[in-house]
Order: structure tokens, then sequence, then C-alpha cells
């Protein structure tokens, strides 16, 4: 057993809004000043937001998809991106980037690439957990059309060996899900990359819209617990092309506790040292799932009781 801690320094790399007409290099010098400054602070990984490299577009309605072609990327690197791959391979430092992908089949996926801190790609997540609608709603004050111009991963969530533990990924509206989490728990996950892009306003109850923040850290920080891993949430906040997004990035350790977390609603990078090893003192202890994970019981209990309607 190693006496050494596997200490990973890690960065949540926040951005604030980036506008609808905001050119796809701007938004990658944006990427890049955030790299340079995790090099400054000796960080090995970044993690960027979902759709990082452009304005959320599922907010407009277009009759035909292909008119929000230009905010996919078709190939990753590509020559705008291709900057990023440099820096990690210059700085040794990896990174996770959220982003629109379409792939030569046609198919659209809003996706997460994890790079090595040699510039090497590691892993493309497909975010499995779609919210919205797919309809045009003109009640809502704007739209959220997520399951408009992206399918449905079934790739599920698979964990990866990279940066001296295992790690894994999910996007957005994932990180509500304890599927999510459990899904990597059971495959041994220390570290969790999560983007978000989550508006204030939530139109089917606006009576979340005063929990947007609480919610955003209750599931996260249960889900780190339950698992004993580290979770990184990092947010595009701010108001963007008028819409008000929640921010509050944070680096949540196995305990459950926020360790850092951001402070503005733009772009800001926060820092922590995460020791993977603290993940085994709940995954040995508390959380074994071997020693006290009882899921036949659940399974027969579930299927004798199926499930009650409201009366
Ligand atoms: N981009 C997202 O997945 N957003 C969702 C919705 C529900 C606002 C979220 O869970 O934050």
């Amino acid at each position: 057993m190693s006496t050494t801690p596997r200490m990973l320094r890690v960065g949540a790399a926040q951005l604030g809004p980036i506008a609808k007409d905001e050119p796809r290099a701007d938004v990658v010098e944006r990427l890049r000043s955030l790299l340079a400054q995790a090099g400054t602070h000796g960080v090995e990984l970044v993690v960027f937001p979902e759709l990082a490299l452009s304005t959320f577009f599922p907010r407009w309605y277009t009759e035909d998809i292909s008119g929000h072609d230009h905010y996919y990327e078709t190939e990753m690197p590509s020559a705008e991106t291709q900057p990023l791959f440099d820096d990690a391979k210059r700085l040794g430092i990896g990174f996770a980037l959220g982003y629109a992908e379409l792939t030569p089949e046609g198919e659209r996926f809003n996706t997460t690439v994890l790079v090595e801190r040699d510039g090497t790609i590691v892993a493309n997540f497909r975010k499995v957990h779609m919210p919205g609608h797919d309809d045009d709603q003109p009640w809502r004050p704007f739209q959220h059309l997520e399951r408009r111009y992206f399918q449905e991963s079934d790739e599920g969530f698979p964990v990866h060996r990279a940066f001296g533990g295992i790690v894994g990924m999910a996007t957005c509206n994932d990180r509500r899900w304890p599927e999510t989490y459990r899904e990597m728990g059971l495959q041994g996950v220390e570290l969790i990359m999560i983007g978000y892009n989550t508006p204030i306003h939530y139109a089917p109850d606006p009576g979340q819209n005063a929990l947007q923040g609480f919610h955003n850290h209750l599931c996260m920080q249960a889900g780190a617990y339950q698992n004993g891993t580290w979770v990184v949430g990092v947010a595009k906040g701010g108001t963007e092309e008028g819409v008000e997004s929640l921010a509050q990035s944070a680096i949540i350790a196995p305990s459950g506790q926020i360790v850092a977390q951001a402070v503005s609603t733009g772009d800001e990078l926060i820092v922590a040292d995460c020791d993977l090893d603290w993940c085994a003192n709940y995954k040995d202890t508390l959380f074994n799932f071997a020693t006290y994970r009882r899921p036949e019981l659940y399974q027969r209990i579930t299927s004798q009781k199926g499930v009650i309607e409201p009366d």
C-alpha cells in the first residue's frame, strides 16, 4: 500500500457570460488565460464548464436545427481549439472542456473532452440526462431546447485511469441524479468533473428559483459523500443574453464538504489540493459497498410493492 498521498492540484475555471456574437477565438483566449493562471498556481487539472466555447444556444428556437451548426464542433481539437491542447502540453496541465459535438454521422451531443497533461485525449463524455423540451414553448421567458439540439447518450458514465487516480465526468443536469454518482462510485471513481449552465429562473416551477444555489450544492455534496469521491462543479454564470445563471462553482471533498468556492459570477479560477487517498476513508468504512450495500434486498422490496399511485 502506498504511503505517499496522491495529491492532485485541481482548478475549477468558472466562466462568466459568453455573448451570442463573441467569436470562438476570443472565447478560446479567455480559456487560455485561465489555463495560464492555473499554471502560476501549479494546477495539474483544470475543469471548464458545460458548452464552454459558446453562448448557451439552446435558449433559442430554430425550425431547422442546422441553423445552429456554427455552435458545434465537428472535430476536437480543431484549428481554433488546438491552442488549448498546445498550452496543456507546454504547461503540463490537463483539462476538461464542455462543447457541442456534431459527429460525421450528423449526431449531436453535449460533450466534455478530457485531456491529459501531455495534451492527449483521455476520453469524451456525452451528457446522459437531457433537460428541457424539444418544441418551441413561447410562454417561457426563454427556451431550454437541449432536447431539440442534443440526443441523450447511451454510453453511461465510464471512469478512466488518469491524473494518478480514477476519474469520471458528468454534465449539468446529470449532477441532479443519484445514479450518475453511483454508476461511477461502483467503478471506484475518485474525482468527478461536472460543468453546468443553470438559469436561476426555472419556468416549469419558479418556486425553485430561490433554491437554485442550495440544490446545486446539495446534489453534488451528497454525490461526493455517498460515493467517497471528489466532485468539481464548474459554472458558466452571470447574465448571458439577458438570462441570469447560477455561478457558485465548487470543489467538494469526499466528506461532502466544500473546500473551495467561487465568489464571483465571472471568469474565476478556484484551486484545491485534492488528496485522492481521502476517498478511501469513506469507500473503506461507512460506504464500503461490498460490505454494506444490499441491492438484492432493495430490488425484492421494490418488485413486491410496485409503484404506489397517489389517491
Ligand atoms: N444545462 C442544464 O442541464 N441545465 C439544467 C436545467 C434544468 C436548468 C440543470 O440541471 O441545471
